[in-house]
């Protein structure tokens, strides 16, 4: 096919005009010279190796410019239909030895920094962690720009920045004739000729920051685009200023910039909701309002709108950017005259959107008060989208049955608890029926999106009959705009990120609107880049790979990993595999040392359970089963417990959010614990248990080669893909989890036997959850003497009875143990001494880890990148782009 051969092209330099040399270790160390000269951000003494870092990155960031602008080059010559990845996270860890790797210039800058007194390995570990972002949706952005740049796709990410560097950041590049006007508050008038006009406000200026994203032996670099927000020209009070009121004159300073200075600010407060709603529309209307401009430039004059779906793709990274659907329609129609049914139509078919969780207290909702104040036009046009859909169920439903159309905008309404538009009302009710419409009560409808939407149940709540119906808002509830029903109404498509999510999207969370656009609801499968996630954090098991795979083809097409399953029993490789991973073993002994001050030993199992604190996660679970099995050590003798057991470190590594207190409990609980384990002599290496801090990107390089198991026991149904368990298995770990997210996939590709699984079932849950509410679940003895052993202090006297108390539902602690952990923890512990058992045979072990690596294949995110494009760039796109360039 022509279009996708001409993406191929771009691997070949001749495309780019002149042919660039290659360069070498000379080349390499005379740039980076100059760059420590020239482009210094340190003072000249030394050059010591946050100076050669910088230096360093520089040089690359050079080469990488070359490719980067021949690639938009050439992308604007094709005119080719550009994906927008709009994300208000990305999670890029480092980028130094990434970007050589992918430019296969790793041994001559290892050689040029060598001859400049410098080991690479040192420099790259001088660059700092890039966490513009909180965990698995982040780092799945950051995985898909490799993705998209190594598969030669016309892609761009967008997203506000987080002021995270204090030394400035060599790869980014400040683009100060890229900058857009935002505006908060105001007010909207309406001018005689019937258009709208959102004036007065607040005004900030986004700046534009480039980061070029290069792509795996490829040319093609696309570009991550970061907004900076600083104060708009007029804003800044010259006169307070002169004055003397500095404060009064700085305020509108500060105000813009604190826009950037934190990632996700706590949102207890009214304060924090303002700044992250702020954050949130900055990016959506910077971006759109870049994409719209770069649209025009390309289209040429007049402006043909009706293109602008097959030139652009908007993908929405969950929720967070949801204001780019009002922002869109409002630049067309304000600013762009087009007409509300050509905007609307325009933003359906550009925009889409991946939905990351289906935890009720984590979709989002904004108070309609909030955002009237902060952007009244927007909630004009939500409430036009919202009308419109409420049309749309009407004729779809009809207005004979008022129970059933009542419980269908209960569900699908975008504006939640608020009063129908006048016009609506009027299609209910004939004018001698105007009373039957008007008394309040409410229809019983559960909110609780777990329970099982059985067809029949639903259908039998939907119709039961009821006297009164009303569609007055309670007074007592908030009034609400609910951004995932926006997104599944302004947008072309839906997706959840593995099977099993995507079934509860469209079955649960989503059932009403899968009911009435089944065309619109996808599954993508999440991916992880092999180029960061194996070649370059295990360069031993990429050499053992690629040995014995013949090919270091791998690294692009992983379906070349499923050859290893045919040597899985080979002695030869299984003691390379072996070698390998003691290799990386004693990396994270060494790490954790460093970190904790802990020595663990590293002939011990490694056991990792890695991941944002979060109780559905179920940390708690892991720590509770460390507490038995160590109290169970305490009471045998030295020798029945060296025969029981193999000795294990259980590492643990996560961050909470800001205000998440019981995460918080539970991260204090773990240290606890290992703060007595790991100093009691009767134990010793038989079980240490470690909590690492800072976990983040580059923590995971080093940990997720050196573990052995890998743990993902969330409560089933809660943990809407994971990524890490995908890393975890392409690197040889054994994965013990529960039936949720990818597990489900991984087990079925790397094989039954040879992943651990236990607990309870997705469509079990709601049954347990009210069995518990009943008061009819009956603890596992063992469980209540973990409790009990915990209360009696033996980890110190914090106050664990919050803790504790959570898994009971003692009064006061809300849900009752809602994850589950009780009713999952024989189960769970069961499974751990069947892990045991495993590992004592060695070889047994080593086979179902190479099982693991061969069977991880379809986990790369080139998979899921092929598949959403597959999805998006239809043949009739090709065909139009062909047709074009004809
Ligand atoms: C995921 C989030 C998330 N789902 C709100 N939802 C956030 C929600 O800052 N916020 O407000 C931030 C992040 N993150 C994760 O996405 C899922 O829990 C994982 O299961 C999934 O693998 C990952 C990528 O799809």
């Amino acid at each position: 096919n022509i279009a996708s051969d001409r993406r191929q092209e771009l691997k070949d330099p001749s495309v780019h005009g002149e042919e660039t040399p290659e360069p070498d270790s000379a080349s390499i160390a005379a740039s980076i010279q100059y760059h420590a000269e020239f482009t210094p951000l340190f003072s000249p003494e030394h050059f010591d190796l946050p100076k050669a870092f910088v230096a360093t990155a520089e040089s690359v960031r050079d080469s990488l410019i070359i490719n980067w602008n021949a690639t938009y080059k050439y992308y604007e010559k094709m005119n080719v239909k550009q994906a927008y990845y709009l994300s208000m996270e990305y999670l890029q860890g480092r980028a130094l030895l990434n970007a050589i790797g992918n430019l296969e210039l790793s041994g001559a800058y290892a050689d040029a920094l060598r001859k400049l007194g410098h080991e690479l390995e040192n420099v790259a570990g001088h660059e700092p962690d890039a966490a513009l972002g909180n965990g698995g949706l982040g780092r799945l952005a950051s995985c898909f720009l490799d993705s998209l740049a190594t598969l030669n796709y016309p892609a761009w990410g967008e997203e506000v920045a987080e002021n995270w560097l204090e030394m400035g950041n060599p790869w980014e590049i400040v683009r100060n004739d890229v900058s857009y006007s935002v505006k908060f508050y105001g007010e909207v008038i309406s001018k005689p000729d019937g258009s709208k006009e959102w004036t007065g406000g607040e005004n900030i200026t986004a700046v534009a920051y480039d980061v070029p994203i290069p792509g795996y032996k490829t040319k093609t670099t696309i570009n991550l685009r970061l907004w900076s927000t600083k104060v708009a020209p007029n804003e800044f009070d010259l006169r307070a200023y002169n004055d003397g009121d500095h404060a009064k004159a700085c305020a509108a300073l500060k105000n813009a910039e604190k826009i950037c200075y934190i990632l996700y600010p706590g949102d207890e407060s009214i304060e924090g909701k303002i700044l992250r709603l702020k954050q949130q529309y900055t990016l959506c209307s910077a971006s759109l309002q870049d994409i719209i401009a770069h649209f025009e430039k390309r289209s040429g004059k007049p402006v043909n709108w009706e293109k602008f779906p097959e030139k652009v793709a908007v993908q929405m990274n969950d929720t967070h950017p949801t204001l780019c659907i009002p922002e869109l329609i409002r630049i067309l129609i304000d600013l762009k005259g087009l007409s509300w049914k050509e905007s609307w139509d325009i933003t359906q078919r550009t925009v889409a959107y991946t939905n990351h969780t289906v935890l009720p207290e984590a979709l989002e909702k904004w108070s309609l008060d909030l955002l009237q104040e902060l952007l009244p036009r927007h909630v004009e046009i939500i409430r036009m989208i919202d009308e419109e859909l409420i049309r749309t169920i009407i004729a779809e439903y009809g207005t004979e049955n008022l129970n059933l159309l009542q419980h269908k905008l209960k569900q699908m309404r975008i504006l939640d608890n608020i009063e129908l538009p006048d016009s609506v009302l009027e299609l209910l009710v004939k004018p001698e029926e105007s009373s039957a419409v008007d008394s309040i009560e409410e229809v019983e409808v559960s909110d609780e999106e777990t329970e099982p939407t059985d067809e029949e149940q639903s259908e039998e709540q939907e119709t039961k009959a009821k006297d009164v119906v009303t569609f007055e808002p309670d007074p007592n509830l908030p009034k609400t705009v609910r951004m995932a029903n926006l997104c599944v109404v302004g947008g072309s498509a839906v997706n959840g990120v593995a099977e099993i999510h995507s079934e509860i999207v469209k079955n649960e969370v989503f059932n009403e609107f899968y009911k009435m656009w089944p065309e619109k609801f996808q599954n993508k499968t999440n991916g992880v880049t092999p180029r960061r996630w194996i070649r370059f954090c295990n360069p031993v098991l990429s050499e053992i790979i690629t040995k014995w795979t013949g090919t270091d083809d791998w690294v692009l097409n992983t379906e070349k990993l499923s050859t290893l399953a045919k040597f899985s029993d080979n002695e030869d490789l299984q003691s390379e595999w072996r070698e390998a991973k003691r290799i990386n073993k004693i990396k994270v002994a060494d790490f954790i040392k460093e970190k904790t001050g802990y020595i663990v030993n590293p002939d011990a199992m490694f056991d990792v359970q890695v991941k944002r604190m979060h109780e559905y996660k179920r940390q708690l679970l892991n720590i509770m089963g460390i507490v038995y099995r160590y109290k169970k050590m305490k009471e045998m003798s030295p020798e029945e417990r060296k025969a029981r057991y193999v000795p294990r470190v259980c590492i643990f590594g996560g961050k909470a959010f800001a205000t998440y207190v019981q995460a918080k409990r539970i991260v204090k609980f773990i240290t606890d614990v290992g703060t007595t384990v790991n100093h009691d002599a009767d134990i010793g290496d038989l079980l240490k248990v470690v909590f690492v801090p800072d976990y983040n990107v580059s923590v995971a390089e080093v940990l997720i080669p050196g573990s052995e198991l890998s743990q993902h026991i969330s409560t089933a149904g809660m943990e809407a893909s994971g990524t890490s368990n995908m890393k975890f298995a392409m690197n040889g770990c054994i994965l013990i989890g529960t039936l949720d997210g990818a597990n489900v996939e991984i087990r079925q590709e790397v094989g039954e036997d040879n992943f651990f699984l236990f607990g309870a079932e997705a469509h079990e849950i709601a049954g347990l959850r009210k069995e518990r509410a009943e008061g009819k679940f009956i603890p596992d003895p063992r469980f209540e003497e973990v409790k009990a052993f915990v209360r009696n202090g033996v980890f110190g006297h914090y106050n664990y009875e919050e803790l504790m108390g959570s898994l009971e539902g003692n009064e006061g602690y809300g849900r009752a143990d809602y994850f589950l952990v009780g009713k999952d923890f024989p189960s769970y512990v069961e499974c751990q001494e069947k892990v045991d058992e495993a590992y004592k045979d060695q070889k047994r072990w080593t086979k179902m880890s190479i099982l693991n690596t061969a069977g991880s294949y379809k986990f790369s995110s080139d998979r899921t990148i092929r598949e959403a494009r597959g999805a998006n760039y239809t043949d009739e796109t090709m065909a139009a782009e062909d047709q074009e360039l004809n």
